[in-house]
C-alpha cells in the first residue's frame, strides 16, 4: 500500500471511533503520552491497552486520564483526583497475582508542569480492574517531587507476580513549584503491602534523576532483579552528558554507572531491555541519548547507546540515518525473534522529527534496527491522515513516536505488530495500531470525545 491507501484505510477505521466514543466531559491532551500493553492480541481478540492521556502541560483544568480498550468497543476511562495531575503521564502494566494472566497497571501523575497552577508531590495509582477504578495510591513526599513521573516493577520471572514498583521522582525548576529543583530520587514500593522499601538520591542539583527507571537482569546474582536509573541533564565537566545507574533491586545499592560524554549528551532520558548482544547471559539496555531540550540541540548527535547490562560497558551506538530524526530514542520498543517470524529487532521513535516533503517539523517518525544495529524500516505518518482523521483541523497527528508498545499479532501475518502514539496536543491525539511488516493502519484510537 502506498501512504495514501494508508490514509483512507486509516479514515475508514478511524470515523466510526469518533463518532461511537463516549462523551468523557474534560478533554485531557497528550493521548497516548504513555501506552502500556494489558493483554496481546490473540487472533481472537485486540490487544488490551491502557493508554494514558495527562493532559496538556498548560492545561490547568485536565486531571489526566487512562483509557482502557479491549477486544469490544466499549473503551473505559479512569480519570486522575484533580486538575494538575498529570494522571497517566507514566504506565508500568504487571503482573497482579501468580498464575493470573489478567495484568493489573500502575499510573504515575506527577502533578507538575502547570505554570502559576497548584503542584503537589505527585503520586501513583494501581488499577487492578478498571471498573473498579483505582484501588490504592501512594504519594510524593514534598510539592514538586514529581513523584511517578517514571515507572517500572520489578518481578522475578514472567509468570510471578510483580513485587516491587521503582518510582522516579526527578524534581524539576517550575513556575509554580516556585523552588530550585532537587537531585531527584527514586524509591522502591512493596507492591503488595504498599510500603517504601528504599529510597535512593541523585548526585547532583537539576540532573533529573529518576527521569526514567527500568528493570533489568540480576546482575549480582542474589536471585532478584535490578534496576537502571537515567539522570540525562547529569553535568560532566561542564556539559549535560547525562548519567545511568544500575542499583540492586532490592536494596537500591549501586552496581554500576555510566556517564555520558560530549559526543552522546542527554544518556537515560529513556530505557529498553534488549537481548543479549554481547552473549554474557544477561540481557543488554538501549539507552536513549537525545539532545533535545538542552542547550544546543542538535538532532544529528541524538543517539541510542547499546549497553552491558552486566556492566553498564557501552556496546554500540545507533544512530538514525536520517538528520532530521529530533528526539530519536525517546521512545523504544524491543521486539524478540521469539515473538515473532523475523530476525530481532529495535523500534525507535524520532517523535519530533519533521518531514519536509508535508512541511511539518514535528510530524515524528519511527524506525527499525536489526539486533546488530543495521536500519530496516522508517514508517513516517504525517499530515495524509490530516483530511481523513480530522477534516477541520489545521495540522495532522504529530510527534508519531512519542510512544512504542509491541501488541501481538493483530492481523494473523506472523510478525507482531505496533501501538504507536502520536499525542501532540494541538492536533488530532491518536494510538494507531500498525502493520509491524508494511506499517499499514490496523486501527486508530483517538484522544476525542467524540
Ligand atoms: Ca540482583
Ligand atoms: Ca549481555
Ligand atoms: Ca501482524
Amino acid at each position: 500500500m502506498t501512504l495514501h491507501e494508508h490514509a483512507l484505510a486509516a479514515a475508514a477505521l478511524c470515523l466510526p471511533f469518533f463518532s461511537e466514543s463516549p462523551h468523557l466531559g474534560s478533554t485531557a491532551g497528550l493521548y497516548g503520552h504513555a501506552i502500556a500493553l494489558l493483554r496481546p492480541a490473540n487472533g481472537q481478540a485486540l490487544p488490551r491497552l491502557a493508554i494514558g492521556a495527562p493532559g496538556f502541560f498548560a492545561c490547568e483544568v485536565c486531571t489526566g486520564y487512562v483509557e482502557f480498550t479491549g477486544d469490544k468497543e466499549d473503551r473505559l476511562r479512569v480519570a486522575g483526583g484533580a486538575s494538575g495531575d498529570r494522571f497517566g503521564f507514566a504506565l508500568a502494566s504487571f503482573r497482579a497475582e501468580a498464575g493470573q494472566n489478567a495484568m493489573a497497571v500502575l499510573v504515575g501523575a506527577p502533578q507538575a508542569g502547570i505554570a502559576g497552577g497548584p503542584v503537589g508531590s505527585g503520586y501513583v495509582a494501581a488499577i487492578f480492574s478498571p471498573n473498579e477504578g483505582i484501588a490504592w495510591t501512594i504519594a510524593g513526599h514534598d510539592q514538586g517531587d514529581e513523584y511517578g513521573f517514571a515507572l517500572c516493577t520489578t518481578q522475578m520471572s514472567d509468570s510471578k507476580p510483580a513485587r516491587w514498583a521503582i518510582i522516579g521522582a526527578p524534581q524539576s525548576q517550575s513556575a509554580a513549584r516556585g523552588t530550585a529543583a532537587g537531585r531527584g530520587f527514586v524509591e522502591a514500593v512493596d507492591l503488595a503491602k504498599q510500603e517504601r522499601t528504599w529510597k535512593r538520591i541523585g548526585l547532583q542539583l537539576n540532573s533529573r534523576y529518576g527521569y526514567a527507571v527500568a528493570s533489568i537482569d540480576d546482575v549480582d546474582a542474589d536471585g532478584t532483579p535490578e534496576v537502571v536509573v537515567g539522570s540525562p541533564t547529569h553535568v560532566t565537566s561542564g556539559i549535560p552528558c547525562g548519567r545511568v545507574e544500575a542499583l540492586n533491586g532490592v536494596s537500591g545499592n549501586q552496581l554500576w554507572e555510566l556517564s555520558g560524554v560530549p559526543s552522546i549528551r542527554g544518556l537515560g532520558r529513556a530505557f529498553c531491555l534488549i537481548g543479549d548482544r554481547d552473549r554474557d547471559g544477561l540481557r543488554d539496555i538501549a539507552v536513549c541519548a537525545s539532545t533535545i531540550g538542552l542547550i544546543q540541540p542538535d538532532s544529528t548527535q541524538d543517539a541510542v547507546a547499546i549497553i552491558s547490562g552486566r556492566s553498564g560497558k557501552v556496546l554500540d551506538i545507533i544512530r538514525s540515518p536520517l538528520d532530521r530524526a529530533r528526539g530519536f530514542g525517546l521512545a523504544m520498543e524491543y521486539v524478540s525473534a521469539a515473538a515473532d517470524t523475523r530476525d530481532s529487532e529495535l523500534w525507535i521513535g524520532a517523535p519530533f522529527s519533521s518531514q519536509p516533503a508535508l512541511m511539518m517539523g514535528d510530524a515524528g517518525l519511527i524506525q527499525a534496527f536489526a539486533a546488530e544495529g543495521e536500519p530496516k524500516r522508517i514508517f513516517e505518518l504525517g499530515s495524509p491522515y490530516l483530511k481523513e482523521v480530522s477534516p477541520g483541523s489545521a495540522r495532522g497527528p504529530a510527534h508519531f513516536g512519542s510512544s512504542i508498545a509491541q501488541v501481538g499479532d493483530v492481523d494473523g501475518d506472523g510478525v507482531a505488530d505496533l501501538a504507536v502514539s502520536a499525542p501532540d496536543p494541538l492536533s488530532v491525539e491518536c494510538v494507531f495500531i500498525l502493520s509491524g511488516k508494511n506499517g499499514a493502519v490496523l486501527r486508530i484510537y483517538s484522544g476525542e470525545d467524540g
